[in-house]
């Protein structure tokens, strides 16, 4: 069965959180993983990443990887020296990752979030380059350390580098890593892509991870407005084994807030029990949706 899990960033306003007790909550909604993010781990000791892999561990919660590059790592930059170091944030993101035992990376991972490049532009082979070359240095670590680097297709106003299932298929032959495997999210691909179906079919074998979320990001839910059923019908149609993430944001303010670009209360008030009871609907819809 496809695990499932939730982005950590739903419970919370800024991005630093105390993974630990996060852990507790994810494991009592019912969830299999935690997807995490590199900086807020970054900023930790080695002890405080080893006492939460322990805890992941010892509750039987995986971790994931998920990213959105600041625009001073970002891959595709015209500007070497920020190749540069968005090429070692990366390789050091490994590094967290090996010593927590997680070989899921993805996100915003080939170039900046929430950057798009000069405006009127038709013709994104330079931005392509750099990008390909800067993921072809790093895919020597990934498969040295047996990570797998999922590109996520974003929506337009997030990134200019991929927005379509079709683009990030081209976008990964030119890698050539078998390391280098797709992510697609339903909620970017409910802007931009003309069917989930199709997306997900020519994704194939490609798909390594799935992220879901209603169109405004609010929790999935059988009465939602995504058409769930083809949705999980076409994960299915490929036997995609891979895990399915939600990342619903529905709380302003913070770092979260302003990063997500959440600026009403999309939750409604909602308090802790009710954001844990919406995460636990979907968990069940995806357990049952996801039987064979
Ligand atoms: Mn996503």
């Amino acid at each position: 069965m496809n695990k499932i899990g939730i982005h950590f960033g739903y419970f919370n306003t800024d991005w630093d959180t105390d993974f630990i007790r996060q852990i507790d909550q994810v494991k009592r909604i019912g969830f299999d993983i935690l997807e995490v993010a590199p900086v807020p781990l970054m900023k930790l000791s080695k002890e405080q990443r080893r006492a939460i892999r322990d805890h992941a561990e010892e509750k039987g919660i995986d971790l994931t990887f998920s990213v959105g590059l600041g625009k001073e790592y970002d891959l595709a930059s015209a500007d070497k020296e920020i190749r540069k170091a968005g090429i070692q944030f990366t390789l050091d993101t490994f590094d967290i990752m090996q010593e927590m035992g997680s070989t899921m990376y993805s996100g915003v991972d080939i170039g900046a979030w929430n950057q798009t490049y000069s405006y009127g532009v038709i013709d994104k082979s330079r931005e392509w380059k750099y990008s390909i070359e800067s993921v072809q240095e790093i895919m020597k670590s990934a498969e040295e350390k047996g990570i797998t680097f999922a590109v996520e297709v974003v929506n337009r106003y997030e990134s200019s580098l991929v927005n379509t299932a079709e683009e990030a298929m081209e976008y990964i032959s030119r890698v050539g890593s078998p390391n280098c495997k797709l992510l697609l999210d339903t909620y970017h691909m409910n802007i931009e892509e003309d069917s989930f179906e199709k997306a997900i079919q020519l994704a194939g074998g490609s798909l390594a991870h799935f992220h879901v979320g209603e169109p405004n990001r609010r929790p999935p839910k059988p009465d939602g407005r995504m058409p769930w059923d083809e949705i999980t019908g076409a994960l299915k149609s490929i036997h995609y084994e891979g895990a399915i993430v939600m990342e619903p944001f529905i709380k302003m303010g913070g770092e979260v807030g302003r990063d997500i670009k959440v600026w009403r209360d999309i939750s409604k008030g909602a308090q802790t029990e009710e954001m844990e009871r919406l995460a636990a609907v979907s968990v069940k819809m995806f357990r049952e949706k996801m039987q064979p």
